[in-house]
């Protein structure tokens, strides 16, 4: 089952690098300034590992013909969650294949409802399918979003959800989505593809709830794509996509990459890192970008969005690993 990570902010602050810091430009709130010499320091380190990569070597897609060895790939995942409201859920299954978030939509916290109801029992009644398929099933995104989807409205839940689920069948990646709930496929330090978030207008996701006039599963946006060993999913909710841009993202995954950090690390410094944008209000944001270029009279917002923050960080590996959160 999901396993909501009770890590205090000051317990991931304290994991951040002061490299990853120094480059991007967040100073960290609750501890004492990092002293000139370190600083410096912490900024040559960011410097050799953040360098822009060098494609001139890069080979030519057209001519990669490297073999691809034979056999199924197997993904070890790793979780962060970081609370605002709590109304995130996720799960994963390690030998299954499959991971998922969901966010419960915060409108309904106004009108009395328990907004996390809805996201927490499709990412149940998800986890619940996989945990009693038979062994070997290749898991089907799509498919098993609309599972859980009809077992969440049978129920009457109340609340209304984003959701994404990505799974790794034999070689392939699989994904579905509604809503603004997302992942990148990150390859070789570079982002390979991205969800593109649905929206109905601005900060109004797509989602799923028990009400049969709400988005479908119709509307889920569905895809595959050939995996690689060495590949790195992200997948989170809007409360990662909002607050860190693409090529931020990136250059911590190459950082971690570079130092050796396990999926727990990794989505440790993600989510970390996502807070603390949420938190400053002069850095520009995703979000910020997006409210400067569609609503009239926010053309100076900067800032980040607080949110609850989930990352579920997937490694891609040669062989299936035995193990899961
Ligand atoms: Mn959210």
């Amino acid at each position: 089952m999901e396993k909501h990570m009770a890590q205090t902010l000051i317990e991931i602050d304290s994991r951040i690098p002061d490299a990853l810091r120094v480059a991007f430009g967040i100073c960290r709130p609750s501890c004492p300034a990092i002293l000139r010499g370190q600083q410096d320091e912490a900024a040559n380190f960011a410097a050799v590992l953040l360098a822009p990569r060098d494609d001139a070597g890069a080979s030519d897609p057209m001519d990669y013909d490297e073999a691809e060895p034979e056999g199924d790939l197997g993904m070890m995942f790793a979780s962060s969650y970081i609370k605002d409201h709590d109304e995130d859920a996720h799960f994963g299954h390690a030998e299954a294949g499959v991971v998922g978030v969901a966010d419960g939509v915060g409108g309904y916290r106004k009108k009395g409802v328990d907004a996390s109801a809805f996201s927490r029992a499709i990412m149940h009644n998800a986890y619940a399918e996989v945990a009693t398929a038979v062994p070997g099933t290749r898991i089907c995104p799509r498919a098993l979003l609309e599972r859980a989807h009809q077992m969440t409205a049978a129920k009457h839940t109340p609340a209304a959800s984003t959701a994404a689920i990505v799974s790794l069948a034999g070689r392939t990646l699989k994904w579905a989505y509604v809503g603004d709930s997302g992942f990148v496929v990150i390859r070789d330090g570079r982002i390979l593809l991205r969800s593109r978030p649905q929206q109905h207008y601005f900060n109004c996701p797509y989602q799923l709830s028990s009400n049969q006039d709400c988005n479908r599963l119709a509307d889920a946006d569905v895809g595959e794509v050939a995996a690689k060993e060495g590949d790195i999913v992200i997948l989170g909710t809007d409360g990662l996509f909002d607050n860190v841009f693409d090529d931020e993202i990136e250059r911590i995954v190459r950082m971690g990459t570079a130092l050796g950090f396990a999926p727990e690390n990794m989505a440790e410094v993600m989510a970390g890192f996502a807070c603390e944008a949420a938190s400053c209000d002069d850095r520009d944001t995703p979000y910020s970008s997006l409210a400067c270029r569609t609503q009239p009279g926010n053309a100076y917002f900067t800032g980040g969005k607080p949110d609850d923050i989930t990352v579920v960080v997937v490694y891609i590996v040669s062989c299936p690993v035995r193990s899961q959160i």
